[in-house]
Order: structure tokens, then C-alpha cells, then sequence
């Protein structure tokens, strides 16, 4: 008997799956691969369900002869381990981003032989319905909280990308490439306080209030449901920090950044160009133990970050504070630098890492930004934020647009820099 080989990687089963199943019993054996946890979390569809839970899913189908893990989002094992006489799927990924596995299989077909088999993908109201309702609950702030986590557990190396509006937290949500036959994806969000602030017109000195900081993460968690990294500035008075600390967790921030300056902050690029105070040891480990003290959950981050080089202090006294802040408990240490030369960056994460393997250090390349995520992971960083990149692009192009409008006196001659009418009125999914 022929076998037939479909990839499940849902957490509810629906017309599409039954019709791809209906599919597959005229061809034969029909065995089922559910994609392991890893394997959803690596490609940022957090399971809402364990993974047992999944398997009974499809075991429970009348017409599903066999159900497999598949480890991988790309089939390589499924062909070493079964060599399938079809492959099932959906002709839905013939474009966008999954066009990459439709090609990993189509080369895998003619290595071991067997036949592709594409069912018309049924797309139904019902169908859309569902699958919202998955991707809503993923941003339910009991599941979006731990996926930080999640990922640090899983993927070697965390990218995450600023965030300070619904339509960047989108950009962030579904640019999705495909790279050497992989996917490739933000996994978490920054809300910048640098660009939060400037999207408001404001300079980044903690002047827009918490109320505020907080209406732009509602505003990006409306619309997303990747992890957020909330850039909290100095966190301010430490019996003001306990409180936003509830309240990040309870709305499902992953993890909050506080930087070790006192008095009124500056943004860090500036370096010791302007006037800038760092904490004592002392009281900034005061902070964070009674933000650790009241966190509510396991899952929420309190992440240090040391200013220490960028106030130049010297590379001692970044590593002495980097040890004390994880002693008081700071969940993982952002260490910034506004050199162009990232060999500083480099030589705390070495020093550091010799005697700390497994706090999660953070890094944001902005003056650094020769070397790559790859390099950054060999020296043990763990997240890497692309902390104000969008809105420098933004602004830049929203300017040249403005000028030109008033040097022609009309639109015309800017209109192939814009996004096409179809697309933006199309650019927002209803729900
Ligand atoms: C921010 O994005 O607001 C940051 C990073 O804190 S930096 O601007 O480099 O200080
Ligand atoms: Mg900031």
C-alpha cells in the first residue's frame, strides 16, 4: 500500500485539514506529522495546546492511519525516516513565505521520487474564523508573557525589532523572508523609549509618562502577538517601579529593561556628551529585587542594563555591576555600547561569560552595527535588539515626500515612492 505523508502544525483542526485528509485516504496510508513544540516556537506559532493534546487532535481523525512528530518545519527527516509516495498539501503555499518548504519538498521528491499532491486550499468564512481565534488567543497575556522564554529556551539567538505604533507592531508581526531555504522572522518587539518618545515629538528624557509608554504597548498588542521587550528607561523611583512592574506582567509584557542611571536620563548615544548620572550598585540592585519581589508570575523578565561603558568607566565596573545585578536577581543583562568598533561589546560578553554561562545577555547594535547576529551568538549573546531602525527609515522618507509635494506644487512626481492606494486601504486584516 502507498503512503501518503501531510504536516500539521495547528492547534485546531478544521475544513481545511479534513479536506486535505479526504484527500489523502485515495492515495493511500495516511500518516501525519505534528509539528513538535520546538519546532512551532522556532517558527513564532506558539502552541495554545501541549503537545499531547495536538497528537490526540489528529489521532482522533477517522481517516488518519498513522500520526508522526515532524521535528522540523522542513521535511529532510520525513523523507530519511519514511519516504513518503506523496506529499499532501495545500496549494496556499505556492506563494508567500512557505513557498521555502513547498521547495525543500519539491527537491526532496526528486532525490527519493514520490508525487506532490496540492489540494485547492478551502478558505473558508468558517475557516478564517478559526484560525483568528488561534492567533488571538496567542495574544492573550498568559501566552504572549512566556513566549520570551520560550524562545530564549529554544532558539540560540532572539532578534527583536522596535516597535511604537499598531503599524510597526505589523511590520514586526508579518515580514517574513525566506533565506537559504529557511524562514526568517523578528521574534519579540522593542517598544523604544527613544522612539516613543520621538514618534510623539518628544525628546527621550522619561518625559512621556507611563500612562502613555503603556497606551503604544496596548496600541502594538491590539494587532500582535509576538513577545515585547518594554524599554522602561531607569525604571524611575523604586517604589514607582514595583507598580509598573504588576502592571507590565499583567498585560503580558515578556520583560522590562531598566537601565542604571539616576537623576534626569539622557538617551545612551550621547554618550558623555551630555550630562549623565549612573546608579550605585547598591540602590539599582535595591530596584531590582523589589521588582523581582512582587512579579507575580515565572514568566515576566527583569533585565539589567549597564551603562557602565557608555559613561566610560571602564570594563571592570561594567562586569562588577553585571555580576551584582544577577545577584539581586536580574533575569538577563543588557550591556550598550556607542562605539562603531564592537570589540568592547565583544570583550565584555567573553569576560562575562566566563564566569556566567547562562544569564541571557542583551546587546542593541545601532553604533555597532558591522557585525552580525551570528557573531554576536558566538560570544553568548542572546538578544539582539534592532532598537530604532524602522522610524529612522520612516522619517527620512516621509520628509523627501513632503519637500518634493511643495517643490512640485502636487503629488505626481513622489507617486512611485508610495505604497500603492490598493494596498494600503487593503493593508489591514478585518477581523
Ligand atoms: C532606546 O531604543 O530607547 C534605547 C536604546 O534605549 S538607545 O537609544 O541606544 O539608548
Ligand atoms: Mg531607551
Amino acid at each position: 500500500m502507498k503512503t501518503v505523508y501531510a504536516c500539521f502544525c495547528t492547534d485546531v483542526i478544521h475544513d481545511g485539514h479534513l479536506n486535505i485528509i479526504n484527500h489523502a485516504k485515495k492515495y493511500g496510508k495516511v500518516i501525519v506529522g505534528v509539528l513538535s513544540d520546538r519546532a512551532m516556537i522556532r517558527y513564532n506559532k506558539f502552541p495554545t495546546i501541549t503537545f499531547e493534546e495536538r497528537i490526540k487532535l489528529v489521532q482522533n481523525l477517522e481517516d488518519v492511519d498513522e500520526v508522526v512528530v515532524q521535528n522540523n518545519i522542513m521535511y529532510d527527516e520525513v523523507f530519511q525516516n519514511i519516504k513518503p509516495d506523496y506529499i499532501i498539501h495545500g496549494d496556499n503555499w505556492k506563494t508567500g513565505a512557505e513557498q521555502a518548504i513547498r521547495n525543500n519538498v519539491i527537491g526532496l521528491l526528486k532525490q527519493f521520487g514520490g508525487e506532490l499532491i496540492e489540494v485547492p486550499y478551502t478558505y473558508s468564512e468558517k475557516t478564517k474564523l478559526i484560525d483568528n481565534k488561534i492567533r488571538e488567543k496567542r495574544a492573550m497575556p498568559e501566552y504572549r508573557r512566556k513566549a520570551l522564554r520560550q524562545l530564549l529556551k529554544i532558539r540560540g539567538l532572539v532578534k527583536a525589532i522596535e516597535v511604537h505604533s499598531g503599524l510597526t507592531g505589523l511590520i514586526a508581526e508579518k515580514t517574513v523572508i525566506e533565506n537559504n531555504g529557511e524562514f526568517d522572522q523578528f521574534d519579540a518587539m522593542w517598544i523604544s523609549s527613544l522612539c516613543d518618545s520621538t514618534a510623539k515629538g518628544k525628546p527621550d528624557i522619561e518625559l512621556v509618562d507611563l500612562t502613555s509608554r503603556i497606551n503604544t504597548i496596548s496600541e502594538v498588542m491590539e494587532v500582535t502577538t509576538k513577545p515585547i521587550i518594554f524599554d522602561c528607561d531607569t525604571g524611575g523611583l523604586v517604589e514607582h517601579f514595583v507598580y509598573t512592574v504588576r502592571t507590565l506582567e499583567r498585560i503580558g509584557v515578556s520583560a522590562v529593561i531598566i537601565e542604571d542611571k539616576v537623576g534626569l536620563k539622557k538617551n545612551s548615544l550621547f554618550g558623555t556628551d551630555v550630562e549623565q548620572t549612573q546608579d550605585t550598585i547598591e540602590h539599582f540592585c535595591e530596584k531590582i529585587k523589589g521588582g523581582k519581589k512582587v512579579q507575580l508570575s515565572d514568566d515576566f523578565m527583569i533585565i539589567a542594563r549597564i551603562e557602565s561603558l557608555i559613561l566610560e568607566q571602564g570594563m571592570e565596573d561594567a562586569l562588577k555591576r553585571a555580576h551584582a545585578f544577577v545577584k539581586a536577581g536580574a533575569d538577563g543583562i543588557m550591556i550598550h555600547s556607542r562605539k562603531k568598533d564592537p570589540s568592547e561589546i565583544l570583550n565584555f560578553c567573553d569576560l562575562f561569560r566566563k564566569d556566567n554561562k547562562k544569564t541571557p545577555i542583551v546587546v542593541v547594535p545601532t553604533s555597532f552595527n558591522t557585525i552580525t547576529e551570528k557573531e554576536l551568538h558566538e560570544h553568548g549573546v542572546n538578544i539582539v535588539i534592532y532598537a530604532n531602525q524602522l522610524t529612522r527609515a520612516a522619517f527620512p522618507a516621509m520628509e523627501s515626500v513632503a519637500k518634493d509635494i511643495l517643490k512640485y506644487h502636487r503629488a505626481k512626481e513622489v507617486d512611485n515612492r508610495l505604497m500603492p492606494i490598493k494596498d494600503i486601504i487593503t493593508l489591514i486584516d478585518k477581523i
